[in-house]
């Protein structure tokens, strides 16, 4: 019988990508079992193991878990990244969803054509630049005036992951967002949080951390959910 988390979804980041993040940072090591075919994915679906019929399921203390969002805040409760009390989850809670909308963004893009494709890249600037990091940057701005490092109190939270996760993922997009529009604060937090050794050891290749979704990923996810 195995202790650790059981992850259960594609060789790739998608919708498991957050929960890797959240496990790694958290130092929890966690294995994975993916499926690359219909069939796999209709065996779990056959044994009753998926509530809605769909991933990311993560198999935990007893529980077979699903629905992401529910998945996180499990983790996030169960490894003390999620605030000292309601107020602070409050907080942790809309920065995260702030966050996610902006991944939400960034994953549609490798299933789309190459048009399609230029448009979603303009409107993730925008949005980046227009809605999202300017809320981080400012928040980050007044937590180092109280010589605090993260998002919420003084201690790394699931907002703070996220955060960091969102970053790089934009920067694969767009990689000079943050030095060219003026985001000193955000460009500290992303220099502080890769340093955290979980952290720094989920960044180093060999780690559990998937690459962005090439276009065997692509025709795989399109195989087992859409065929
Ligand atoms: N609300 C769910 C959505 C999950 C979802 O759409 N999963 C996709 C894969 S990323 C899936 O299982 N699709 C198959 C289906 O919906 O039949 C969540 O956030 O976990």
């Amino acid at each position: 019988m195995c202790d650790k988390p059981i992850l259960h979804y594609l060789n790739g980041r998608g919708r498991m990508e957050s929960i890797r993040w959240l496990l790694a940072s958290s130092g929890v090591e966690f294995e994975e079992q993916f499926f690359e075919t219909k069939e796999d994915f209709e065996k779990l679906l056959n044994n009753g193991d998926l509530m809605f019929q769909q991933v990311p399921m993560v198999e935990m203390d007893g529980m077979k878990l699903v629905q992401t969002k529910a998945i996180i805040s499990y983790i996030a409760e169960k490894y003390d990244m999620y605030g000292k009390d309601q107020k602070e989850r409050a907080y942790i809670d809309m920065f995260f969803e702030g966050t996610y909308d902006l991944m939400v963004l960034l994953l549609q893009m490798p299933f789309m054509t190459e048009p399609e494709k230029e448009d979603q890249r303009v409107l993730i600037k925008q949005k980046t630049l227009k809605r999202y990091f300017p809320v981080y940057e400012e928040v980050l701005r007044k937590q180092a005036l109280k010589k605090q490092d993260y998002l919420v109190g003084n201690k790394l939270s699931l907002a703070d992951v996220h955060l960091l996760e969102t970053i790089l993922a934009v920067e694969e997009v767009h990689p000079d967002i943050l030095h060219d529009n003026n985001f000193p604060n955000l460009q500290a937090f992303k220099a502080r949080m890769s340093a955290l050794p979980t952290i720094k050891k989920f960044l180093e290749p060999g780690s559990k951390r998937k690459p962005v979704a090439d276009e065997k990923y692509v025709n795989t996810v399109k195989k087992v959910f859409l065929s």
